[in-house]
C-alpha cells in the first residue's frame, strides 16, 4: 500500500514537473477527449504570391504544382476556384466532446471561421460574386476574424462545439469550406 502511494506520488510529482497539471487533472475523466483532424491544403506559388505578399507569405511546400497569384484570383472571379486550396475532409462527424484539430499544411495562411451560412470571405476579388458573410466583415482588423488565423505550419484547436451542424470556412479563400456534424 505504501509502496502504491509513493508510486502514484513520484507519477504525479513527474507530471506536474513536465507541465502536465492540465493531465493530471483530466485523469479523474473516465476517457482522454477524441481528436479529429482537418487538414488546410493550398499551391501557393511561392515568386508570384511573395512579390505581391512579402516575403515568407508563400511557402514552397506545395512541390511540382503551383497556382500563381493572378491565376488564383483568375479562376475565382471565373467560378471554378482552383480545387487545390482545400480543407479536408469536406464533412466531419464527431462526437460531442471531440477536440477538431485544424493543421495549416498548405504554403499560406488561411482561417477556420465558424458561420452561419456559407458566403464569401473578405477579399472580394475571391469571392465568385458572392457577398462577403458576416463573420468574415472586416478581415484581419476584426479580432473575432484574425483568432481564426492559422499560419502555415501550424494548428488550431477548436473546443465546445454543441451538438448539431457547424459551419466552418476560410474568410480568405471561402470555398474552403467544412460541415462537421456533432452528436
Ligand atoms: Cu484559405
Amino acid at each position: 500500500m505504501k509502496i502504491t502511494v509513493t508510486k502514484f506520488g513520484l507519477l504525479a510529482g513527474g507530471l506536474m514537473f513536465a507541465g502536465g497539471l492540465m493531465f493530471a487533472g483530466a485523469t479523474q475523466e473516465e476517457d482522454p477527449p477524441s481528436v479529429a483532424q482537418v487538414v488546410a491544403l493550398d499551391e501557393c506559388d511561392p515568386d508570384t504570391f511573395n512579390a505581391v505578399l512579402g516575403p515568407d507569405f508563400c511557402k514552397n511546400v506545395a512541390v511540382g504544382a503551383a497556382t500563381k497569384f493572378a491565376d488564383l484570383f483568375k479562376m475565382a472571379a471565373a467560378g471554378t476556384p482552383d480545387p487545390g486550396w482545400d480543407f479536408e475532409p469536406d464533412i466531419v462527424h464527431i462526437k460531442k466532446g471531440t477536440i477538431l484539430s485544424v493543421v495549416d499544411q498548405g504554403g499560406e495562411p488561411h482561417t477556420f471561421t465558424e458561420v452561419a451560412q456559407f458566403g464569401g470571405g473578405f477579399i472580394k476579388d475571391l469571392n465568385a460574386g458572392e457577398a462577403t458573410v458576416p463573420e468574415c466583415a472586416g478581415g484581419f482588423s476584426n479580432v473575432a476574424v484574425a483568432k481564426t488565423r492559422i499560419l502555415q505550419g501550424s494548428q488550431s484547436q477548436i473546443t465546445g462545439l454543441s451538438k448539431g451542424e457547424h459551419l466552418f470556412e476560410c474568410c480568405i479563400h471561402p470555398w474552403m469550406r467544412v460541415k462537421v456534424e456533432v452528436k
